[in-house]
């Protein structure tokens, strides 16, 4: 999964990467043009955590996700078409807001506004982008070029997007079908795509609620990434000396995996305990292909239980002893937490 972090100049976009991927990059640049910093972040699990501490094995994997420092916005939000297209690539987004006073200009923050601001870029780009989709998929329809019924659909599909556009409401609101969202993915369509607010508060200020229906986190930005730079024993003592509830950029991996709609399961054996990520609603078939092709290919059943009933019970093979592995067929969706053994035969 990857998310893209964006916001106006000096809202502290690369200050809050530095904090989700422990990396040290310079803050404080204004950059006008087009700059992305990728870094993978492993996803903060303490139930990983205890379930290591049970298993002791050879080798730990924590689920992750990849975010990019993504700058170039303007002041104003406007987006240069360069960097439309570096959006268009990216699963979601993080918008930081910038919740400080600016130190360069001792200007207020307004955070509802810069969102504001965002989305109406976003709104427009996606607007031109289907207009000019619109005026294709017209010839095609003249000159006869492809088949009626589905250019028909598509036709269809686009005009309600148009409308939706118009009446300003962005395109992660519309309800679709499976095969319309398939059709959407190749447009890079930016307002379609998830969005979390973060506000970025000044050190020691309380978060203020956003007038806002998009999901929202808060953190203090500066702090964090500064933190992220001490070994993890310090930070934890650094937290409880200044009373800073735990790690912010926990909560916010959090809140980014419930923005991209994931769950988390775990596998576990003396080799490896690692934790995985699955579409919520997603099947245990999946799941196992997401482990392994041969495991999807020669699924027979998955033994299933949660993370702490596995630790209270002391490990798979206990639990199997008691009768506490639930078996679970192909289409079993699995939920959050639970730890996973698939039996397979290829
Ligand atoms: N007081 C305060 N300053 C911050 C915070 N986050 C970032 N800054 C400062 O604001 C400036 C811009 O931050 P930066 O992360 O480079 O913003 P970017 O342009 O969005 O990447 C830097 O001088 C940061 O030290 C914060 O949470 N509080
Ligand atoms: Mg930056």
């Amino acid at each position: 999964m990857r998310l893209g972090i964006i916001g106006l100049p000096g809202a502290g976009k690369t200050s809050i990467f530095n904090a989700l991927t422990g990396s040290d990059l310079p803050v404080g640049n204004h950059l006008s043009h087009v700059k992305i910093h990728t870094g993978v972040a492993n996803v903060p699990d303490p139930q990983l955590e205890s379930l290591i501490a049970l298993y002791e094995p050879r080798k730990t994997t924590y689920a992750q996700i990849t975010f990019g420092d993504v700058a170039g916005m303007g002041e104003d939000g406007s987006l240069s078409g360069d960097l439309v297209n570096q959006l268009a690539q990216w699963d979601g987004f993080v918008a930081v807001l910038r919740a400080f006073e600016d130190p360069l200009t001792a200007a207020p923050p307004t955070p509802e506004q810069d969102v504001q601001v965002m989305e109406a870029e976003f709104l427009l780009n996606d607007m031109l982008r289907i207009e000019a989709h619109l005026e294709r998929l017209a010839d095609d329809r003249q000159i006869g070029a492809r088949d009626r019924a589905e250019l028909e659909r598509e036709l269809n599909l686009f005009q309600r997007l148009t409308k939706a556009l118009q009446a300003e409401r962005p395109l992660r609101g519309q309800t679709l079908e499976d095969a319309e969202r398939e059709l959407l993915q190749g447009y890079g369509l930016i307002s379609s795509k998830p969005l979390l607010l973060v506000q970025n508060l000044e050190e020691g200020k309380d978060p203020r609620p956003l007038a806002s229906d998009l999901p929202s986190f808060a953190l203090y930005g500066k702090l964090e990434a500064e933190l992220a730079q001490l070994p993890a024993d310090e930070a934890v003592g650094f937290r409880k000396e200044f009373e800073i509830a735990e790690a912010g950029n926990e909560g916010l991996m959090s809140a980014c995996l419930s923005l991209l709609g994931q769950i988390r399961f775990y596998t576990v054996s003396a080799s490896e305990v690692r934790a995985w990520l699955l579409p919520k609603g997603g099947t245990v078939l999946q799941a196992a292909g997401t482990i392994h092709s041969d495991m999807a290919r020669g699924f027979i059943r998955a033994e299933v239980i949660q993370w702490d009933d596995l630790i209270q019970l002391g490990g798979l093979s206990e639990a199997r002893a008691a009768g506490k592995l639930r078996v679970e067929g192909k289409e079993y969706a699995p939920i959050d937490g639970e730890v996973i053994h698939i039996r397979f035969n290829v």
